[in-house]
């Protein structure tokens, strides 16, 4: 567990010395002050949280310090952990039921679907269950390329269609080729696309038609990989998957490279969707399922050492 807790801290520690280590500088002060509170909010939407949630928070932690008599800006330190903590649920147990599970992960371009359907691949053979990587993604140069690389690395198996070609098919084959095989999960890998081309977003409504058309009830689960260096500009990208394609669930990627770890709270709140996994680097084992404790603690790491 230890490393596990680790890994968070590390992988958060961008986020941790920007905006969150500024709340630690704030909170080291002796007195609560009212300019705490304008501090407190600049930071938390600095930090990404979206404003709904820091009114939240901030109402949660203002009526704490009536109710318990707290006055000393130290002593808000554990109040603002358990009032973050709060806003944060654990991820629910996936199911894979269905055999195949059919995944589909979504997402605009570069946000990191390709290295997260290598890192999950990793994660669920590790798990015990047989893996196919579909590479569905038959609109950007090398796209297959890259997905073939992490399988021969990974020892996994994937099914390829041709640059330029159909990409609903390449989905529809590799469903075909699960059921065959038995296989426990299907990974399918689709082109990045943004959420306001209408033509790519309609192709997206169609590969998970086809999906549904090759085994009824898949996809199973519909993943969105979202770049948490985006900010808040991810939360329209991510409200119009979630309409075209039932999005089922969150990959939170690069966080290890955000200064706004902060986006996870507004990820919850705002979408409604449950963040699956989080991604803490480049390597295979970086993808982590989201831990609401770990994270917390990781993006307060600051505020901890003071
Ligand atoms: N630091 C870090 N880098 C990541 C993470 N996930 C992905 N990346 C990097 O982000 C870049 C884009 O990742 P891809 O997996 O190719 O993204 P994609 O969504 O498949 O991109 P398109 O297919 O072009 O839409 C690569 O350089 C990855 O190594 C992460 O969790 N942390
Ligand atoms: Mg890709």
């Amino acid at each position: 567990m230890a490393n596990i807790f680790n890994k968070w801290k590390e992988g958060l520690a961008k986020s941790s010395k920007a905006a969150f280590g500024q709340i630690a500088t704030i909170l080291g002060a002796s007195e609560i002050t009212p300019d705490i509170w304008d501090d407190l909010e600049a930071l938390l939407i600095q930090a990404d949280l979206g404003v709904e949630t820091t009114d939240i928070v901030l109402d949660a932690l203002e009526q704490r310090v009536d109710k318990e008599g707290i006055t000393r800006a130290s002593d808000l330190r554990a109040a603002l952990r358990e009032e973050l903590r709060k806003q944060l649920t654990h991820p629910p147990e996936l199911d894979f039921s269905a055999r195949p599970t059919v995944i589909l992960v979504v997402g605009v371009n570069g946000s990191g679907k390709t290295t997260s359907i290598a890192k999950l691949g990793k994660r669920f053979r590790q798990q015990g269950k047989s893996v196919l990587l579909g590479a569905a993604d038959t609109f950007r140069a090398a796209a297959v390329d890259q997905l073939e690389i992490w399988a021969q690395r990974l020892d996994l198996p994937v099914i390829s269609g041709q640059m330029g070609g159909d990409s609903a098919a390449v989905a529809y084959d590799t469903v075909q080729a699960a059921q065959s095989r038995k296989t426990d999960v299907a990974l399918i890998d689709t082109a990045g696309r943004l959420h306001t081309r209408y033509n790519l977003m309609e192709e997206l409504k169609k590969v998970h038609r086809v999906v549904g058309k090759a085994l009824p009830g898949a996809p199973h689960h519909v993943w969105l990989v979202m770049d948490a260096t985006t900010g808040q500009n991810a939360l329209p990208q991510a409200k119009a998957f979630k309409d075209a394609v039932k999005v089922t669930g969150v990959i939170l990627a690069k966080l290890d490279s955000s200064a706004h770890g902060g986006m996870a709270f507004a990820i919850q709140r705002e979408l409604g969707l449950p963040i699956l996994f989080a991604g803490l680097g480049e390597k295979p084992d970086d993808l982590q399922p989201f831990d609401p404790d770990g994270f917390v603690d990781g993006i307060l790491a600051e505020l901890q050492g003071k």
